[in-house]
Order: structure tokens, then sequence, then C-alpha cells
């Protein structure tokens, strides 16, 4: 902090610091976390700022560089912040934008703030949490330089410290995070990256460049282009998957401010991906704009197949879910004022907007598949595979209900827990009849339940659900689990609060690992939301000395707990059995025992990665699984397969 500046105070400037000192106090309430998920928040704030400059119309170029300190520098060639004095504050624009709370577009007037920011607090918010942060405006073949330090404090007010080229315009904005205020200051190359390449998809031809300085070999980094914007999108998910009709199908639209873009291929798998954005905020939990697309990609393909007598009078309508089986969409908002709705706000609320997306899709696809009708031909029959699939399953279900009841075998090899209180009772779910039988020995029968998997369980990426339900294994599962499937899936009804996979530590268990995390992922993916799925983490070595018996889980933890005994203590080392080698009691002692293993909660917090984790790992080919579980480590340890 500068303190020669302190006695220059007047009020004005005590409410300014109490405005960014509220923001240190309360970090939560402006960028939600203080973990490393709030430091990448940073830099969306000010990477937002350069977007609306480029959704201005004044700006096609963002560099992100990720500098050795950690401090990370944002360029963009807009018109840069203005420097002239605002005449609220007294101060320079961009010093008022950079510590006025709230300021953000009000400063600029005309246009409205289009990308997200939370709470669209944006710069002001990044200085108040950062121990230095200097912003150069290039204009008016001049740069223009400030600086801030500890929390917003300004240190050096807006001067000229160079010229430059006349034609060059824009804003340059280096910031470090405060230590003091985040649980990390080291900045994840690969999430930056996701999230620019994904900025690049949702607003077409803007480049946005990011490069790692800490790294000595990234010297010119990576740039994301996308001149075909959300329709490239669509075709970089489905690069593994085999599209049934070659060109991406792309509509776009607006009505009284409000844009609308939607871009979609169907490939032969029985998934669907559609993701939606507002302001290039994806809105997991969809909204009204969502809403009206898919309802109208509905009524759209039963017309049409109608009037083209595919469907016959006498046959039941497709559903919405017959006709997003294999379905790769992105739906893009523009919206001047969204109304994000639901508890983590991942819902756009505003009604106005249903209508809007559906005229605006359903009048672009009638036209697509009357112009087309092989593609029509194509998407309509995978439609309607999937809705005779569906009664399939129906069918199977109501089979399945039945011989249940009829049979003694209602639960297959399950031995279930006494308990049925969902909220202590939990499901192991073990590899082999060897280790089933240890674990059933050395289990609380109490809340433990153990089911054993003889070999490998059916691939779901690559089956309907009428065929899943025909697998044995399957349909033990989902009657362990009780919560139904499909169309009569209830979270409420889960017998288990914790469905833990027990499986060893070798390629076979991992196989089976990613088996069953494709199953949940597919068909229990609530489940897998709630957190209710874990792996067990069975110990790789035994180490005893006097009487003491320690379990650790791998190598560094070993090596760590050696380095604690004294120096002259005896010790032995055992490389630890397979799960189907240990006694109950072994096994009770290191991976079941409630006070002493160690589990690990597997999480879906990346859609699109995941699904293309499935999709490279269950494929057929090595050579790309292998590549991408190597790229991908991060997401990899994640889903932990
Ligand atoms: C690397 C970060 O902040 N670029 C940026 C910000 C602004 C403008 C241009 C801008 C906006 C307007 C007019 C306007 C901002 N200006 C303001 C405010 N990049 C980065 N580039 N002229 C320039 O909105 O009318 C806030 S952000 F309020 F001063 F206008």
């Amino acid at each position: 902090m500068n303190n020669n500046n302190q006695e220059h105070y007047d009020a004005s400037d005590i409410q300014v610091l109490e405005g960014l000192e509220a923001v240190r106090k309360r970090p939560g309430m402006y960028i939600g976390t203080t973990d490393i998920k709030g430091l990448h928040h940073l830099v969306w704030e000010i990477v937002d700022n350069a977007i609306d400059e480029s959704l201005a119309g004044f700006c096609n170029n963002i560099e992100v560089i990720i500098n050795k300190d950690n401090s990370i520098t944002v360029k963009d060639d807009g018109r840069g912040i203005p420097t002239e004095i605002h005449p609220k504050t007294g101060l320079s624009t961009v010093e008022t934008v950079y510590t006025v709370l709230h300021a953000g577009g009000k400063f600029g007037g005309g246009g409205y703030k289009v990308s997200g920011g939370l709470h669209g607090v944006g710069a002001s918010v990044v200085n108040a949490l950062s121990s230095w942060v200097e912003v150069k405006v290039y204009k008016n073949g001049v740069v223009n330089y400030i600086r801030f330090e500890n929390g917003g404090h300004t240190v050096e007010p807006l001067h000229v410290i160079d010229k430059c080229d006349i034609n060059r315009t824009g804003t340059v904005v280096t910031f470090k995070p405060d230590p003091e205020i985040f649980d990390t200051d080291i900045y994840d190359y690969n999430t930056l990256k996701v999230r620019i390449r994904e900025l690049a998809f949702l607003n077409r031809g803007l480049s946005i460049t990011i490069r790692d300085d800490r790294d000595e070999e990234d010297t010119t980094g990576e740039t994301f282009l996308y001149e075909g914007g959300i329709s490239e999108y669509v075709r970089f998910i489905n690069k593994e998957k085999t599209p049934i009709h070659e060109d991406i199908i792309h509509f776009e639209g607006e009505e009284d401010g409000v844009y609308l873009e939607v871009a979609m291929q169907y490939n032969t798998s029985y998934n669907d991906n559609i993701y939606s954005f507002v302001n290039n905020i994806n809105t997991h939990d969809g909204g009204t704009h969502e809403e009206g697309v898919r309802r109208a990609l509905t009524r759209t393909i039963n017309n049409y197949a109608k009037k083209f007598n595919m469907l016959k009078d006498k046959d039941d309508s497709l559903t919405g879910d017959d006709v997003k089986e294999g379905l790769t969409m992105i739906i893009s908002c523009k919206h001047p004022n969204p109304q994000f709705e639901g508890q983590t706000k991942g819902r756009l609320g505003n009604s106005e907007v249903r209508k809007l997306a559906d005229s605006i899709f359903s009048q672009g696809f009638e036209r697509f598949l009357m112009e087309n009708p092989e593609e029509a031909k194509l998407i309509i029959g995978k439609a309607m595979l999937a809705c005779r699939a569906r009664n399939a399953a129906r069918k199977a279900r109501e089979i399945t209900r039945k011989s249940e009841m009829a049979t003694s075998n209602f639960f297959g090899k399950l031995s279930d827990c006494k308990s049925k209180d969902p909220k202590v009772s939990e499901i192991f779910i073990v590899e082999g009849d060897s280790a089933g039988g240890s674990a059933k020995k050395g289990r609380d029968s109490m809340t433990q339940a153990i089911l054993p998997l003889r070999g490998k369980i059916l691939n779901v990426e690559k089956a309907r659900l009428d065929r899943a339900l025909s697998n044995e294994e399957i349909r033990t599962i989902i009657t362990a689990f009780g919560t139904g499937i499909g169309e009569e899936f209830d979270l409420s009804k889960l017998r288990y609060d914790k469905i833990i996979i027990m499986t060893d530590a070798d390629v076979d268990g991992s196989h089976i690992r990613v088996l069953l995390l494709t199953l949940f992922y597919r068909f229990f993916k609530p489940i897998v939301e709630a957190g209710h799925v874990y792996a067990a983490q069975p110990p790789l070595f035994c180490i005893k000395h006097g009487k003491t018996i320690k379990y650790v889980l791998n190598e560094q933890a070993r090596d760590e707990y050696l380095s604690t005994l004294n120096a002259n203590v005896k010790y032995d080392i055992f490389r630890m059995k397979g799960l189907g080698e240990m006694d109950a009691e072994e096994l009770n002692e290191t991976t079941m025992d409630i006070n002493k293993r160690v589990l690990r909660k597997i999480t879906v917090d990346d859609c699109v990665a995941a699904d293309a984790i499935f999709e490279k790992l269950m494929g057929d080919e090595v050579e790309p699984r292998r590549k991408f579980i190597e790229e991908n480590a991060v997401y990899a340890q994640n889903l932990d397969v």
C-alpha cells in the first residue's frame, strides 16, 4: 500500500475501499469459493470483459497467459477501457471500473453486458482479491498504465508510460491472486484450456490463445478459433462417434434482442449429449430455451413422420426420449436480461424465450427435413427404433418384476444387510466370487450388503435399455438399488447411502470399474451426481514392526510411513495380494471397516469430458485409449477409472 496517498482520501475513496473490503471479508459471496475453482473464477471475470468487447463487435483476439509466478495476463485488441475522468467518481474510468463494486457495463453506457460474470461485478472483485493488479490501455498512440496493490488500493493512478502504434488499441490486465484469500495459488492449465476452448466454440470467429509461461517448452501456446462456432463444437463432441448423417444441422434467429443458435447431429449411439448455454454460461438444468427446442424437435419429427406415412395413425407418437437418442446438440442463447433460476442458478427462467426457441427451431428443422429426405428418413428411423426399444424395455421390466415376485431368487447373489435404513446401509459390489466370499465373512452384516459379480458385466455403452435389462447381473444391481430405471427412476427409493465398487488394483479390476461406472453414468446418473458412488481402495503394502501392522495405499504412503520409523527399528514389508486372496479379517481391516478404510468418491463434474472418457475407454482401439488416459489424467482421476 502507498501510504502517501492516504492523506488525499476523501469520503468517496473511503466508500470505495469499504466496498472492496466487503469483498475480501466475504469472497464466497462474490466468487462462490476460495478453492481452486474460485482462483480460476478470477480469470473468467477478466476474460468476460474482453468477450463482451468482442460481442460488441470491437475485439477479435484474446490472449490468456499464465505467468511464471502464477499471475495471469489477459490481453484483448478491443477499444481499450475508457480512460477519461468519470463524472460520478472524479477518477479515471479504468480506475472506477477496477475499484467500484457493481461498476461493470453501467459506466460505459449503451450496450449491455452479455457474457456472464457472477453477479456482474467483475473487475473490481478481481482487484479486491489480488495482491496486485496492473492495467494497460492502448489507444490514441499511447500506453496508459494504472497499478493497484493489496486488495484494490491505487498505488499509481492512471498515467501515460509509453507511446505505441497509433493503430494499436486494446486492454492488457495482469493480476496476482492474493494468497491470503485463496487456498491455492497454482493455476491448472488444463482447466483453463478446456473452458477457453468452449468459449471459442461459443463465440465463432473469436480467436483465444492460452499460453503457459511456467512451462519452458510452451513458447507459442494454443490458439482456439472456430469460424463454424457451435457447429464445430458438435463435430468435436462427435469425433469418436459414428454420425448417421454427414452435415451438422444449424439454425439461428433473433427476436427482440434475444438471439438463439442451435447445432445438432445424430450418431449411432444410444445416448444424447445436449448442452445449452445462455450468454456463454452452461445452463446445466436447461430452462425455457432448451424446453422450446426440445418441444419443437419432438413435434416436428412427429409431424413429418405422420405426413410421410412413416408413422401410422394407430402408432404411438414418438416421445422426447425417442427423438433425442444419439443426438448431440448445442443450444446457445444470448439474452440481454437473463433470469437464472434454481439452487445452482443453472436454469434459464425467462418465459418469452420458450416460444422464440420453439419457433426458430421448428421453422429451421422442418425445412431441413423437407430439403433432405434421406437424412430425414435416417433420423426418424432411429427415433422409431428407440420407441420400439422403449416399449420392449417396459415389457421386460414388467416381466422382471413378475418373475422377481415369483422366485426366491429375488436379489440374485446379493447378501443384503439387516438394516432397512438407507442412511446407514451400504452395498459393496465385489469383483469375483472368492473376494465376495471373504467380503461376506468380513462385513458388518447389520449395515453392509455384498454383491459379488461374476466375470464382466455387459457394456451398456453399446446396448439399449432392453438388452441391458436382459442381463442378469444388471438386473440384480437394479433390484438391489431399489430406484428402478429409465422412466420409473426414483432417487428417493435408493436402498443404500453408499455404493462401493471394490475391485483389484489391476487391469481387470479397472476394466470392471469402468463398466460399472458406464452403467451408473448411463442409467443411474442422479445417483452419481448425488455423491453415492465410491471406489474402495485396498492397500498396496503391509508394514510390520514389533506388534504393529500398518497398511498403506501406495508407494508414497509407504515411504512416508517408513521415514517416521526410528532408524534402528526392524520391519518387514509385504506387497498385498489381490482382494480374492485376502482373508475375511484382512479385507475387513484394510478395505471395509468404516473406521479404517479409505474410500474415493466418484464424481461426474464435466459431462463432455466424462462422456469422451467412456467413449474412448470403451472403444475398440487401444492406442487412442492409452493416449487419452495419458492426456486426461485429471479427469481420469476424478472418475477413478
Ligand atoms: C483484458 C480485459 O476489460 N476489455 C475492455 C473493457 C471495456 C471496454 C473495452 C469498453 C467498453 C465500453 C466502451 C462500453 C470496459 N469498459 C468499461 C466501462 N479486457 C477488457 N474493452 N469502451 C470500452 O461498454 O461502452 C467496463 S469494461 F465501464 F468503462 F465502459
